[in-house]
C-alpha cells in the first residue's frame, strides 16, 4: 500500500490522534523555519541566533534581542494553512484530543484547535517582568527599544528562550495526551530541539508517522515516514 493510502487507512481507524508539530506545519503560511534552506539559521547575522534568543544574550543585550525579535519573531499576520486546520477539524470530529506545539506563532488555535500545548510559549501574549500586566503582540511590535509598562518594567514575550525551562503544566499535559494516543503524527520539526523533541518517545503505539520534508534523527523510529511537503499530504487526507 502506499504511504498516503497507509495514512489515510490510519486516520480512519484512530480516535485519539495526537499531533506534535514544529515550524514546517507554518512554513507554507509564509513563516520562515529555523533550518530549511531558507530558515532563519541560514541567514547572516551579527551573532548566530541560537545566541540571540537564549537567555542570558536577553539580559546582556535585551536591546540587540528586541531588534531581532521584533524583525525576525514576531510573525503577525499570517493565516493557518491546511495543516492547520485539517488538525482543528478532526478535533471537532472527536478524532483528535491535541496538538503538542513547539510553535508560537498562535495558527493552530487560529484555525479552531482548542486543546493545544504550546511547549514553547506564544508570541500572542506579553507580560510585564515587574507587574505582571498583559500586553499584545502588536504592542511590541510597535514598541521602540525594550517595550516597557506603564510601570517602568520591562515587556517579555511568553517566549521559552535557550536556556529556559518549560512550563510544568504544559510538559505533564502534553506527555499525558501522547502517552495516550493512539496515533502520533508528528509534523514539520527537525525534532533536534530538546526537551521537546525527547516527548515523542513517550509514544506508546505502534502508529508513529513522521511528515517532514528533510531526514530527522528519529526517522528510523517511525512506524510511517513521508519526506513530503505537509501541503501536499495533508490535501489528501480526509
Ligand atoms: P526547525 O528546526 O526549523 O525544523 C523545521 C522542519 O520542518 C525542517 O526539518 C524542514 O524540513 C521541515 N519543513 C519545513 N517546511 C515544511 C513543509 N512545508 N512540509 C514538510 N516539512 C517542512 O523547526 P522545529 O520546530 O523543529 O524547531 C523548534 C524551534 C523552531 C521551536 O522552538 C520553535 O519555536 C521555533 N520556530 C517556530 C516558528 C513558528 O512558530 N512558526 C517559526 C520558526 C521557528
Amino acid at each position: 500500500m502506499d504511504e498516503i493510502e497507509t495514512l489515510k487507512k490510519w486516520v480512519s481507524e484512530s480516535n485519539h490522534i495526537v499531533a506534535f508539530t514544529g515550524a514546517g506545519v507554518s512554513t507554507e503560511s509564509g513563516i520562515p523555519d529555523f533550518r530549511s534552506v531558507d530558515g532563519l539559521y541560514n541567514q547572516k547575522f551579527d551573532y548566530p541566533p541560537e545566541t540571540i534568543i537564549s537567555h542570558s544574550f536577553f539580559l546582556r543585550n535585551p536591546d540587540y534581542f528586541y531588534r531581532f525579535y521584533r524583525e525576525k519573531m514576531l510573525p503577525l499576520g499570517f493565516e493557518p494553512n491546511i495543516t492547520h486546520k485539517v488538525l482543528a477539524r478532526w478535533e471537532e470530529e472527536g478524532k483528535l484530543s491535541a496538538v503538542v506545539t513547539q510553535n508560537i506563532d498562535g495558527l493552530h488555535q487560529k484555525a479552531g484547535s482548542k486543546h493545544v500545548y504550546e511547549l514553547h510559549g506564544s508570541v500572542l501574549r506579553n507580560y510585564c517582568t515587574r507587574c505582571g500586566k498583559f500586553y499584545s503582540a502588536e504592542f511590541v511590535k510597535n514598541s521602540e527599544g525594550i517595550p516597557r509598562c506603564t510601570c517602568g518594567g520591562m515587556v517579555k514575550p511568553d517566549v521559552v528562550l535557550y536556556e529556559e525551562g518549560l512550563d510544568q503544566k504544559t510538559i505533564e499535559g502534553s506527555l499525558r495526551a501522547i502517552r495516550q494516543a493512539d496515533m502520533l503524527i508528528v509534523a514539520g520539526t527537525s525534532l533536534t530541539v530538546y526537551p521537546a523533541a525527547g516527548f515523542i518517545n513517550d509514544y506508546r503505539g505502534n502508529r508513529l508517522v513522521l511528515i517532514n520534508r528533510d531526514e530527522t534523527p528519529y526517522d528510523h523510529y517511525a512506524d510511517l515516514v513521508l519526506h513530503r511537503s505537509l501541503g501536499e499530504v495533508f490535501s489528501q487526507l480526509p
